[in-house]
């Protein structure tokens, strides 16, 4: 069963921490902030909600401006305003990040850990190169669905394997940015498997 939710500090967006001249920090796009879904449905509490981690990595931030034919026209603004439509209807708080920093992303999935229950990521090209991030999603211990909007099969050699995919419970490539929504879909399976079975996926 997912933990009463509880906040944690936020992390300054990326202008308030450029002003104070921090590291770089992630974009975050979106955060739920009220809760949700069907209490009686779902058998939590008003208060128990399932939380889901989105990573959106390097150029996706690109995501409808540039190469429609490959990456299509919809925006990250929309996918994320998509994500939490849907996490909302299953009673799920979904925050989403983008960031074209590989250490921004290694610790968005540290921080993840004992305050979300699972992570969709599309690493964008450290799927294919970063095993830092792999060391991550391992280190963690959550349900991580990794998710591409290309068939990555169907591309240059190069992008035919992910070095992450091994440490992620299944990866969904392929589908245009529905990819992310069926990310999604498959880690709130994921949670809501867990939670009936008694096990909250927070890792402690
Ligand atoms: O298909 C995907 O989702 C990818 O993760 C996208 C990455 C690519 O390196 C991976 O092999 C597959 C690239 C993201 C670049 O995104 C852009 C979006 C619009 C315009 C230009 C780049």
């Amino acid at each position: 069963m997912p933990r009463v939710r509880q906040r944690a500090a936020r992390p300054l967006r990326g202008d308030a921490a450029a002003r104070r001249g921090g590291e770089p920090t992630p974009e975050r796009t979106s955060v739920r902030e009220d809760g949700g879904g069907d209490p009686q449905r779902s058998g939590r509490g008003p208060q128990q909600v399932s939380r889901v981690l989105v990573i959106h990595g390097p150029n996706l931030n690109l995501l409808g401006t540039r190469e429609p034919h490959i990456y299509g026209t919809t925006t990250l603004a929309e996918i994320d305003a998509e994500l939490q439509r849907l996490g909302a209807a299953r009673g799920c708080d979904v925050e989403c990040m983008q960031s074209n920093h590989e250490g921004v992303i290694i610790d968005a999935i540290q921080g993840a850990r004992g305050r979300c229950d699972a992570i969709v990521i599309n690493a964008g090209a450290f799927t294919h190169t970063s095993y830092a991030i792999r060391d991550a999603i391992e280190a963690v211990a959550l349900p991580v669905v990794e998710v591409h909007v290309s068939n990555i099969h169907a591309r240059e050699a190069f992008r035919h394997h992910s070095v992450l995919a091994a440490r992620c419970v299944g990866q969904i490539c392929g589908f245009g940015v529905r990819s992310y929504y069926l990310g999604l879909d498959a880690a709130l399976g994921v949670v809501e498997g867990s939670a009936r079975h008694g096990q909250g996926s927070k890792a402690r």
